[in-house]
């Protein structure tokens, strides 16, 4: 791997550097695989999670041949796990034991450890039909793939309707499941925090929305920082008000006590902004990103916003989506975070892949700078390639599924995903890093793995060493006596 370096500018021994930035193409691992191998029919709304070192699972939605009355298939949850590097542990498996009822709209969350528990909508059937009940459930599992639980029933209203769940954790494995419950009288957001262990801490809790207006409230997505405190967003639908919807969200502290009231997350208010994504890093700075129509002449675009641990905004909205097509749209967001806050966003972009819809992905810095360009996350581009998940590891391994239109046209929607190697600085030590005199100091990255000596030498043309440097390797790498630089790396702040 090589690192192509932008050159802001040339300096030389003793001359202050500013902050240093990298251009980082995306830098895949392996191709794109193919998640599920039972392949007839439909695969679909899948979601990923990775543990700190990179192993990672993928679960989706199955449609698997069944037969009661008049119908012939029933919607499974089904798994599949995967090692760092990309290679498959075993066999696709079914998440849940056999149950006479469809389950769909499955979400994951991982542990550093590689535990992991799935969360999704149990559908009822009565008499061969879809009855207007539905529930949400979870199931845990060992970093090995056993089960640590049967399933369970996550919800404790149940009039009704109750889907689309969402789950996070934190890095001791206490986690939260947040869902939409839609009955005759309401539309609204309730959550459960669970401890690691699996058992439910306090009593589920219900959304408040402070707005009056707000006639219902949907897809809730959740977020913890490392020590479980939390954030919830959604969006959330006006009486006649012609904002239409709005993303909304709600700070808690990790024992479930809400901090303060809900905010709205959009500053752009017109027309609809819905289905937001949220991501957190290791102290509570967290991202939104959504979609937004109308916001900047070209139909759906997605926008984000950056906020701090105390919920301020940090800038403005920004639009994510680089490209443009002619009738756009880029639709479905999701997000993820490392520890020091940089991001990655992902979406569906209509024209992006040049058949219908493909993977869009687009890296930014802590301080909400681009880094790199938006890129083509899809190999096989056929038709549709639609509702991207994305999951990180500590060590800058990061993954994207995505649901995709089936290589012979005939199995309808497969589930595939592509792994990635991040380049994203972690840390400078000192910071600011003092060159040229008798200081040393560690630029430590995501990616030390793959910094090298004989790397480093080859940038050569863009970045240089005076006899008497060393660039010391292991953790990071070090830079000392007399560097020069003709560009440099990364946000960290080099004088
Ligand atoms: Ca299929
Ligand atoms: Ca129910
Ligand atoms: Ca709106
Ligand atoms: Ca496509």
């Amino acid at each position: 791997m090589k690192y192509t370096f932008i050159v802001a500018s040339f300096f030389t021994m003793l001359l202050f550097l500013p902050g240093l930035l990298v251009s980082i193409d995306a830098q895949p691992i392996g191709s794109e695989f193919r998640a599920n191998s039972f392949t007839a029919n439909f695969q679909q709304n899948s979601d990923v999670a990775m543990d700190a070192n990179g192993n990672f699972v993928v679960v989706w939605e199955s449609w698997i041949p069944y037969s009661m009355g008049v119908i012939d298939s029933i919607q499974e949850i089904h798994g599949q796990r995967y090692m760092a590097d990309g290679s498959a542990i075993g066999n696709e498996f079914r998440i849940h034991e056999e149950l006479p009822v469809g389950q769909t709209k499955p979400a994951v969350a991982m542990d550093q450890h590689g535990n992991f528990v799935v969360t999704w909508t149990g559908i009822a059937y009565q008499d061969d039909t879809l009855v207007s009940t539905t529930d949400i459930y979870a199931r845990r599992f060992q970093a090995n793939g056993t089960p640590l639980s049967s399933t369970v029933k996550v919800n404790t209203y149940n009039i009704e309707i109750q889907q689309y769940p969402r789950i996070s954790m934190d890095t001791l494995g206490d986690f939260v499941i947040v869902w939409e419950s839609n009955t005759t009288s309401a539309n609204e957001i309730y959550g459960q925090r669970f401890s690691a262990s699996g058992v439910k801490a306090g009593s589920e809790f219900k959304i408040l929305n402070s707005n009056v207006f707000i006639e219902s409230q949907k897809r809730p997505v959740v977020s913890l920082d490392f020590d479980g405190d939390f954030v919830v967003a959604w969006q959330a639908d006006y009486i006649g008000h012609p904002d239409s919807i709005d993303i909304y969200a709600q700070r808690y502290q990790a024992n479930g006590v809400a901090i303060g009231s809900d905010f709205i997350v959009n500053t752009f208010k017109p027309g609809v902004q819905e289905f937001a994504s949220i991501a957190s890093d290791s102290d509570g700075d967290f991202v939104v990103a959504w979609q937004s129509t109308g916001q900047d002449g070209t139909g759906y675009s997605i926008f984000g916003q950056r906020f701090q641990p105390n919920g301020a905004p940090v800038g403005v909205e920004f639009r994510i989506n680089t490209f443009v097509s002619s009738s756009h749209y880029s639709i479905g967001p999701d997000l993820v975070l490392d520890k020091s806050g940089n991001f990655i966003a992902t979406w569906g972009e209509q024209g992006i892949d040049g058949d219908a819809i493909g993977i869009s992905a687009q890296c930014y810095l802590a301080d909400g700078t681009k880094l790199g360009n938006e890129f083509l996350v899809n190999t096989y581009s056929e038709f549709l390639q639609i509702s991207p998940s994305i999951a990180m590891a500590a060590n800058g391994k990061y993954v994207i599924v995505w649901e995709s239109s089936d290589e012979d046209d005939t199995n309808y929607l497969d589930v595939r995903g592509q792994l990635y190697q991040s380049k994203f600085l972690e840390s400078c030590s000192p910071d600011p890093l003092m060159l040229g005199g008798s200081e040393s100091g560690t630029v430590s990255y995501h990616t030390q793995q793959d910094i090298t000596s004989s790397q480093m030498i080859s940038t050569g043309a863009n970045m240089s060493y005076q006899a008497g440097t060393f660039i010391t390797l292991g953790i990071g790498f070090e830079v000392a006596n007399n560097a020069t630089f003709t560009g440099a790396i990364g946000s960290c702040n080099v004088n």
